[in-house]
């Protein structure tokens, strides 16, 4: 399979759950500098000029929850989708959380332009981030198991979701070590094999 990542971004929610099962594929980065994501070329794989997308022999996937929970379908041993409905609907709120509300705090630091057109707006936006971020990291500490994984005992596609998230804390301008069962977490899936081959493939830096 052919994946579409660019290194920091959520698409290492992704990366990371390649990586961790073992999965084989093909890693194609997106130059953002040069704003690839906007290319005719990559506007044929995923016209909404965001990272990730995966090509699967299905079809083009994109939305990182998507292809989070198809890579768990393809290794079904690993039951990284709870089989209890309750416990798979708590790991979807999770990620519904992830996407909806902290990826969009976050995105307000630099894609202002998303939603307003003035600089002071940008600014403004930009002044915020810290605060939302750090909102968000007190509700998930708060309010998630996080004890070691995101649903407690059992690794699920939330952990390597949050993981990515957590890379954004520090330039966001929230100390993690401020969240401590959040700094474990991240420590603990900073520490598995599949985050050491990321650093090593450059997707995290
Ligand atoms: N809901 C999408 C969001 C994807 C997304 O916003 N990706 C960002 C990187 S974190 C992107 O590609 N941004 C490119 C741009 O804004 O030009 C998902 O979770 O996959």
């Amino acid at each position: 399979m052919k994946f579409y990542y660019a290194p920091g971004t959520v698409s290492v929610a992704s990366a990371y759950l390649l990586e961790e099962t073992g999965v084989a594929y093909d890693p194609h980065r997106i130059d953002f500098k040069n704003s690839e994501q906007t290319s005719p070329e990559y506007l044929a794989i995923n016209p909404k000029a965001r990272v990730p997308a995966l090509v699967t022999d299905e079809g083009i996937l994109t939305e990182t929850g998507a292809i989070l929970e198809y890579l768990a379908g393809l290794v079904p041993d690993r039951a990284l989708v709870p089989a209890d409905a309750w416990q798979a609907a708590q790991m979807r709120s999770v990620m519904y959380y992830l996407a909806s509300t902290a990826h969009v705090n976050h995105a307000h630091k630099h894609r202002g332009h998303r939603w307003a057109t003035q600089q002071s707006s940008f600014d403004d936006m930009t002044a915020k981030v810290p605060e939302t971020m750090a909102a968000a990291c007190r509700f998930m500490e708060d309010t998630w198991p996080l004890s070691p994984f995101v649903l407690g005992d059992a690794m699920s596609v939330a952990d390597p979701y949050l993981f990515s998230v957590c890379t954004w804390l520090d330039g966001d301008g929230v100390t993690i070590a401020d969240y401590p069962k959040l700094a474990a977490h991240f420590a603990m899936m900073s520490a598995r094999p599949a985050a050491a081959v990321l650093r090593d493939k450059g997707i995290t830096r």
